[in-house]
């Protein structure tokens, strides 16, 4: 059961001492939220942060207002601890302690796939908006505190970057409707933001691209494109993963893909990232492989070598590009 807005809003403005926390591997929405919130709950005079393990992407270094840290006891009494852009343990890997030093649990995310193993006070969960930040405007909105620009600039973060620049099929008219009143925030520039956020790439990066491009794999008369970016890839190229952003959707812009598959090797683990293009249901696939995500892009974990994962899910999504079940 969801929350409303003005309920949640009215629990956050009777507390004091929170934590965010954006999910692992953090991407637009979940630093943009977490940052938009922060930054809101600051304005009513509280005491917030932004909970984080791994170093800001830097494409999103210009949202750095002093709200992240990774100090586990940043705040003496946490009165909530509160999740946006995700909705379980296994998002947040890694700050578990600080995460379970809030009295108080909450939830704001608008993925579909919902983990069973936690227990919220409040949760709201929207798949049908396209970001996590457009849920996040709408809370700033009940909280009574005004867009600042520095808000403004978080919030369309989270919307440029899950909307795809406002070109996938999530994209709706609240999302420019929204973006529409940040344009009406002082001093607030779309162009400049945006150009922070995907024009900043290395020549490494696109060189890498380029290789990861020269080894796509094609299956179903062209519908499913398979590619990887494995350690040994970034080791040549002197990239790091997050340098692989924005590949998925150079493979989805290939005439005929119905569905596209990127595997990111690490130390650990071999990531699957999904994408459909309009009937392929690429959270079904995830699912199988106990992932999770929105219909048209989600991903899921394997404990294995790229090759053996390659083996388990291509069949998968074979059948899932071959199937028009919605
Ligand atoms: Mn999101």
């Amino acid at each position: 059961m969801n929350d409303t807005i003005k309920s949640i809003a009215t629990i956050m403005k009777d507390l004091d001492g929170i934590l965010i926390f954006p999910h692992i591997n953090m991407d637009g929405d979940a630093l943009g939220s977490a940052t938009a919130l922060c930054l809101a709950l600051r304005e009513l005079g509280k005491k917030a942060y932004v909970m984080i393990n791994e170093p800001v992407p830097k494409n999103l270094d210009f949202l750095e207002c002093g709200c992240t840290t990774d100090d586990d006891s940043v705040l003496d009494d946490v009165q909530l601890s509160v999740m946006v852009d995700c909705n379980g343990m296994n998002r947040i890997p890694g700050r578990e302690v600080a995460w379970e030093r809030g009295r108080l649990k909450g939830c704001i995310d608008h993925h579909q796939t919902k983990a069973k193993d936690i227990r919220y006070d409040f949760s709201r969960i929207e798949p049908k908006s396209a970001a996590t930040g457009e849920i996040i405007y709408n809370i700033v909105k009940a909280l009574g505190v005004g867009i600042s620009l520095d808000i403004a600039n978080a919030i369309f973060t989270a919307i440029t970057t899950d909307t795809g620049n406002f070109q996938h099929s999530n994209t709706t008219s609240r999302s420019h409707e929204i973006a529409g009143h940040l344009y009406r925030i002082e001093g607030f520039n779309s162009k400049v933001i945006s150009a922070l956020i995907y024009d900043r790439r290395s020549k490494n990066a696109i060189r890498m691209e380029g290789r990861v491009i020269d080894d796509l794999k094609f299956y179903a008369d062209g519908k499913l494109v398979a590619g990887k970016v494995t350690l040994d890839l970034l080791k040549e190229c002197g990239c790091t993963m997050d340098e692989a952003d924005g590949i998925i959707q150079k493979m989805m812009s290939i005439d005929g893909v119905e569905a596209a598959c990127l595997f990111k090797e690490s130390e650990n683990n071999v990531r699957a990232s999904l994408r459909g293009r309009s009937y392929a249901n690429v959270a079904k696939a995830a699912a199988v492989f106990g992932g999770g995500g929105h219909v048209l892009a989600a991903g899921c974990t394997f404990f294995c070598t790229v090759e053996e994962a390659e083996k388990k899910i291509i069949p998968v999504l074979i059948e899932t590009v071959n199937t028009r079940d919605r």
